[in-house]
């Protein structure tokens, strides 16, 4: 069993029963055991600036999946919820992205862990702090990282426990 964190996203129509459908599909997969999950965050969009504010939380798992297979199973739930991305860095209606996985590096053309831009990542951090405190990134804690970028703009919505209401079941 590994423990990994995973951030999710979105800004495109309802991201928060989007988000909360996911929460329940990654608890149902057999390699997959949910620990905790954050609190829901209203985030400016980072990167590409003009576009609608977006919805972030993280989770914490314990998994038997190899970053790979974690990786398969994360885009199959985005397939599945019919995760539409329309440009690089701009809207969309899910987003799942390894955050942390135990303590490895791994740095593939399709798999990067650490998230390549976890540390300057504010809407990350907040939520990957929620579900571990303790958390270290590249050597240095995520508490140091986030003092550093800073959190202006990010407000709390829902205290953790949100996606327990309205998931989408069903197809
Ligand atoms: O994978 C991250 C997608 N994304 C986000 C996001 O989730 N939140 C905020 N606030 N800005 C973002 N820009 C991108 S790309």
């Amino acid at each position: 069993m590994t423990s990994a964190v995973l951030g999710l996203g979105g800004n495109v129509g309802d991201t928060r029963k989007e988000m909360s459908s996911a929460l329940l599909q990654l608890a149902h997969h057999p390699g997959i055991s949910v620990i905790a999950v954050s609190a829901l965050y209203l985030t400016p969009p980072w990167g590409k600036t003009n576009q609608a504010p977006f919805l972030n939380a993280a989770v914490r798992i314990e998994t038997t999946l190899s970053p790979r297979a974690l990786l398969n199973a994360i885009l199959d739930v985005e397939r599945d919820l019919g995760r539409e991305r329309l440009e690089r860095w701009g809207p969309r209606t899910i987003d799942i992205d390894i955050l942390l996985y135990g303590s490895i590096d791994i740095d593939e053309p399709w798999l990067h862990i650490p998230h390549p831009r976890l540390t300057e990542r504010a809407f990350a951090l907040m939520p990957l702090l929620d579900v571990m405190p303790d958390a270290v990134v590249e050597g240095t804690g995520a508490k140091e990282w986030l003092s550093r970028v800073g959190s202006d703009g990010i407000t709390k919505i829902a205290e953790a426990g949100w996606h327990r209401q309205g998931a989408r079941t069903g197809t």
